[in-house]
């Protein structure tokens, strides 16, 4: 099997030392990782998990001509409404970006006083962010919106939190489907995808919003593998078919990333490597990914700092297979 993903050279791509002190958000900040990803006005922007000694967790948005070197923003991405929130927020982090119809959405995880919920934001100049609302009422993470409506129906994968771990927060083994009308009231419709106890993936979470190729919906996920003790976060993907995303028409039996380097095995939480965005180069007329397209996968290191591993739809899709 040939390796699907190459490592940028200059990988971690964004560490700490990037993130200037911003008065009176950041000061000297801990780590930068799970960004959310979208190409915007041909240019490469990641919304940025930063968590602060505190262990405080803000946004900052990074942009960048090449998507490798980045400009990391001067100031904290505040979502207008959010306050309003009566109950105690905790931390929101690993935002997904998605776009539909011109409108860029932003599905991030919230750590309640109860559980973990999925928050909504959206933008269409990555300047004002205005908050939608929690769009979830159960312990649940990992929501991805996909980037159009189906029968006029939003669609997002998202991760219920059932698997109740010894120490730690709760995490989950199923990728469902959901589906909403206004983007606030959800209904699950179904099961995608569950974890393979003994492999590596035997807990899952979607991981960037899926990409449409005339193949299916290219669903890049993470696979946590428990039995080692401490979890291995590595990276997988699948192929979802592009009327029924509930059926899954291939999936890798291997990881197509996992940590290998120093900067992977070693940080705030060891061997973690965790997709959150992914950019693709070129679309057709008709909006699919076309399949000799570069892409472009940010992902998370030790919950440290961020990387990128560029690849090919075609490549993609064939791992599917593997
Ligand atoms: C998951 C999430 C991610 C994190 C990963 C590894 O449960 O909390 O944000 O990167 O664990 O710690």
């Amino acid at each position: 099997m040939i390796p699907k993903l190459k490592r940028c050279e200059k990988n971690p791509i964004i560490t700490r030392e990037d993130i200037q002190d911003i008065f009176p958000d950041t000061f000297d900040v801990t780590s930068v990782f799970n960004p959310g990803a979208i190409k915007y006005k041909n240019r490469y922007l990641l919304m940025l998990r930063v968590q602060k000694r505190s262990r405080e967790t803000v946004f900052i948005m990074a942009e960048s001509e090449n998507g490798v070197d980045f400009t990391v923003d001067d100031k904290i991405v505040r979502m207008d409404g959010i306050e309003e929130v009566k109950e105690k927020i905790y931390h929101c982090y690993d935002p997904r970006i998605t776009e539909i119809d011109g409108i860029y959405y932003i599905m991030f995880a919230m750590d309640m006083e109860q559980d973990c919920r999925l928050g909504l934001a959206k933008t269409d100049n990555f300047l004002i962010f205005e908050f939608i609302g929690i769009v979830a009422d159960e312990d649940i993470r990992n929501g991805v919106l996909f980037p159009e409506l189906f029968d006029g129906k939003y669609l997002r994968l998202d991760r219920p939190n059932t698997v109740k771990l010894e120490d730690g927060p709760t995490s989950g083994d199923t990728i469902c489907l959901s589906e909403s009308k206004n983007l606030i009231d959800w209904k699950r419709v179904g099961t995608v995808a569950k974890g393979r106890f003994h492999y590596w993936d035997e807990g899952i979470g979607s991981g960037p919003p899926p990409v449409k190729t005339r193949k299916g919906w290219l669903h890049l996920y993470h696979g946590i593998a428990r039995h080692f003790g401490s979890p291995v976060y590595q990276a997988g993907i699948m192929l979802l078919d592009l009327e029924n995303p509930c059926n899954v028409i291939a999936r890798s039996k291997n990881n197509i990333l996992e940590p290998r380097y120093i900067y992977e095995y070693v940080g705030q939480v060891p061997n973690v490597v965790f997709p959150s965005g992914m950019i693709v180069k070129e679309y057709d007329q008709e909006g699919f990914a076309k399949l000799d397209s570069e892409v472009f996968i940010y992902y998370g290191a030790a919950d440290t700092s961020v990387g990128l591993a560029t690849t090919t739809i075609n490549k993609l899709i064939s791992a599917c297979y593997d």
